[in-house]
């Protein structure tokens, strides 16, 4: 493990501890049914690296910004992701029994609440963004503006689609980019660009680099977790089942080989950290995540 690799161990601890327990706090919030907040609590809180609100708050310092101010986007950043998880997992996507090593929502639950708290988790994504504290309304619209593009049509949920039009086809390079740039790219973009945009003074020059780093990474995780699924750990910690069309999708291995997918995954490192080059100390959690991505086991 390289020394940026552990920094991005450390700060990602140092972040989930502040995440988790505002995230514990946002579901406790008052709740029609216990059923459904229990659902919700068991998505959200039962593990998952938080790597997106991770980088909500170091774009947030890189561009001068106490983290403080970027914790609930970050909140609601993770929280979009959850309700993704949770739908994805369902029968009528990818017929997941297992995720971060337990049973998922719906088997745990049933489906209509799986269902339900991924809907609840969204729209309460949007309502802690709406409400967070430290911002501007003019940042806060931005903010839900960008969530709401990068999790819809236009980003996440546009992606799923494509993924689920294209069972059984074969994507050229292009195709598998622009639907990987979707569904999970989109994600990885809002989420240093909801921390860059708690600075009111963010220049376009610095917002212009993030977004080239968030770009570059968004692709270099999932190259990476392509990777990793060839090399069996996802399946030790039991993170999919899945059907028979889950397993036949299109990854970057099958698509450029095992060693041209490495490479791959290096040339998108060193985009991803050249973009960084207009900042400087203050960017080294952004650079450390950056290496932890690429070389995470899980
Ligand atoms: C169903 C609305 C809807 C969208 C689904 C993002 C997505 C779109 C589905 C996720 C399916 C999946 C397993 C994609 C592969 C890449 C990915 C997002 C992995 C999970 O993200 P991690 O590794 O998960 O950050 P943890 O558990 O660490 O939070």
């Amino acid at each position: 493990m390289t020394d940026r690799t552990a920094l991005a161990i450390d700060y990602i601890e140092q972040c989930r501890q502040r995440i988790d327990a505002e995230l514990d706090r946002s579901i406790r919030q008052d709740s029609a049914s216990e059923r459904l907040q229990e659902t919700m609590r068991y998505s959200v809180l039962g593990g998952g690296k938080r790597i997106r609100p991770a980088l909500c708050l170091a774009a947030a310092r890189a561009v001068g910004c106490d983290e403080e101010v970027a914790l609930v986007p970050a909140c609601a950043l993770e929280l979009i992701h959850a309700y993704s998880l949770v739908h994805d997992d369902l029968p009528a996507m990818d017929d997941d029994d297992l995720r971060r090593g337990r049973p998922t929502a719906h088997i745990a639950f049933d489906e209509a609440s799986a269902i339900l708290a991924g809907d609840a988790l969204q729209t309460l994504a949007f309502s802690l963004l709406a409400g967070a504290p430290g911002l501007s309304d003019t940042q806060r619209i931005a903010m839900i503006t960008k969530l709401a593009q990068a999790s819809g049509h236009a980003g996440m949920v546009g992606g799923q689609a494509i993924d689920l039009e294209s069972v059984g086809i074969k994507l050229n390079l292009d195709q598998l980019e622009t639907m990987h740039r979707h569904k999970t790219g989109a994600l990885i973009e809002a989420s240093v660009d909801l921390g860059a945009l708690t600075s009111a003074g963010v220049s376009q020059e610095q917002r212009v680099a993030l977004a080239n780093y968030a770009r570059a990474l968004g692709l270099a995780f999932q190259v990476q977790d392509d990777l990793l699924d060839i090399e069996g750990d996802t399946a030790i910690i039991g993170k999919r089942q899945g059907s028979d069309a889950a397993k036949a999708k299109p990854t970057y291995p099958a698509l450029l080989g095992l060693e041209g997918a490495r490479e791959h995954l290096a040339t998108l490192l060193e985009q991803a950290q050249r973009a960084l080059g207009v900042f400087g100390a203050e960017a080294e959690p952004l650079r450390a995540m950056a290496d932890y991505v690429v070389t995470r086991n899980h």
